[in-house]
């Protein structure tokens, strides 16, 4: 019997796993929903008719069809400073750890925020913030283990605060238990077909570290940039969708979901992300499993909802799984958004050399050579655009 559940388990998984295509001349014929026209068929040709009408369209159906409600409402918000040494990394940076304690209805949710503050700093510092959904030990906030994954030493050293937190707290990252963090604060969530799942409670947790970076006086507020790695990334980009108060997106190989063009179906398929992972989007997610063509949306329409902000995605070249050429593509068909805004993007046609990175534009990008990760290399290239684009901004 044993040996029957087995064979079953891998014969399932074989066939799955060839289910997926990596073949460029499989790719179906597909047309894109349109990015600048309104549900009502109007173009949209100006920034007023794109702020009001056609941006709020599309939160909309992402909410609705893909990443759940966001709910904005909640009783109180405390921040505790557990932790506070001034003097860590050799004396070039001030640790501090947080407790963000959010309360409704009884219930209440806490986020344990890590932040590193560069001593070097003459002025209120810019911040990046990690949406950690790999190991804890990740983000050490001792630094007995210094992981590429988050090179906080790097950043600090380029004059950046940096900071993290961990998705278990907002969303357990599994099926029985994603339910034991911010939708204990909205059950009702949980039975309506467009309710939060996992990833919406990942970025409902990055706005209530915004609202914490609001009023500490050593972060600037104005230039917080948020991170995020594969279903982190796709987090990011729906943090940033949701809240304008983000300056910065960095998506890293965010793949099906996050940057890359569903309707290709190429490596992840929106039917692979659903069964893999029921636990991440709204169950209406569900009806396209077998009918992509016939989502009100595609991910090029997430991408423009960070506009008119920088963006930085990347991929790697061994990860056909998160569909680099699919990814690279979202992107282009955004440039005419942020060319309402006057912001031209620098943006090649077809996707940079391995290792060569875009990053005097709008929104720049990399493929790194390698495997699904971030590395040292992908932060060393954030660390650029950032510095592009920090000095520009108010
Ligand atoms: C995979 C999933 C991807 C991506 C990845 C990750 O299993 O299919 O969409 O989220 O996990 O987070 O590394």
């Amino acid at each position: 019997m044993r040996r029957i559940i087995v064979l079953c388990v891998v014969f399932s998984w074989v066939v799955n796993s060839h289910a997926q295509n990596y073949d460029e001349l499989k790719v179906p014929a597909y047309t894109l929903p349109a990015l600048l026209k309104t549900v009502a068929g109007k173009s949209v040709n100006t920034v007023s008719d794109w702020e009001k009408i056609r941006r709020p369209e599309i939160v909309s159906l992402f909410e609705d069809n893909v990443y759940g409600q966001m709910p904005k409402q909640f009783d109180s918000i405390r921040f505790v400073v557990g932790n506070d040494i001034k003097n860590v990394m050799a004396g070039r940076a001030e640790l501090k750890e947080i407790q963000i304690n959010v309360w409704k209805n009884g219930k209440r949710v806490s986020i344990h925020l890590i932040e590193f503050i560069p001593n070097s700093r003459r002025k209120a510092a810019p911040v990046f913030l990690l949406i950690n959904n790999r190991a804890p030990d990740r983000t050490d906030p001792t630094r007995a283990i210094k992981a590429q994954f988050w090179p906080a030493e790097t950043l600090i050293d380029s004059g950046y605060a940096v900071a993290a937190f961990h998705v278990s707290d907002a969303a357990p990252d599994n099926a029985d238990h994603f339910q034991d963090g911010v939708l204990q604060l909205y059950p009702e969530q949980l039975t309506m077909p467009n309710g939060m799942k996992a990833i919406g409670a990942w970025a409902w947790a990055a706005s209530r570290i915004m609202d914490y970076f609001e009023q500490d006086q050593s972060i600037d507020a104005k230039k917080v940039m948020v991170v995020g790695h594969s279903r982190g990334g796709k987090a990011a980009l729906w943090t940033g969708a949701q809240d304008k108060r983000f300056a910065m997106v960095f998506a890293n190989c965010s793949g099906n979901t996050g940057v890359a063009i569903a309707r290709r179906q190429y490596g992840e398929t929106i039917k692979k992300i659903n069964s893999s992972f029921p636990y991440w989007f709204c169950d209406n997610y569900k009806k396209f499993n077998d009918n992509v063509d016939s989502l009100p949306v595609d991910q090029h329409m997430l991408v423009s909802l960070i506009a008119p902000r920088p963006l930085y995605t990347t991929n790697a070249s061994k990860d056909l799984w998160a569909d680099p050429t699919g990814s690279f593509l979202s992107l282009n068909e955004v440039e005419p958004v942020y060319a309402l805004y006057g912001k031209k993007s620098n943006l090649s046609k077809i996707a940079p050399a391995q290792g060569d990175a875009i990053i005097a534009s709008v929104m720049g990008y990399h493929i790194r050579e390698g495997i699904h990760d971030l590395t040292l290399f992908d932060w060393v290239n954030f660390i650029r655009f950032a510095n592009y684009h920090i000095p520009k901004m108010k």
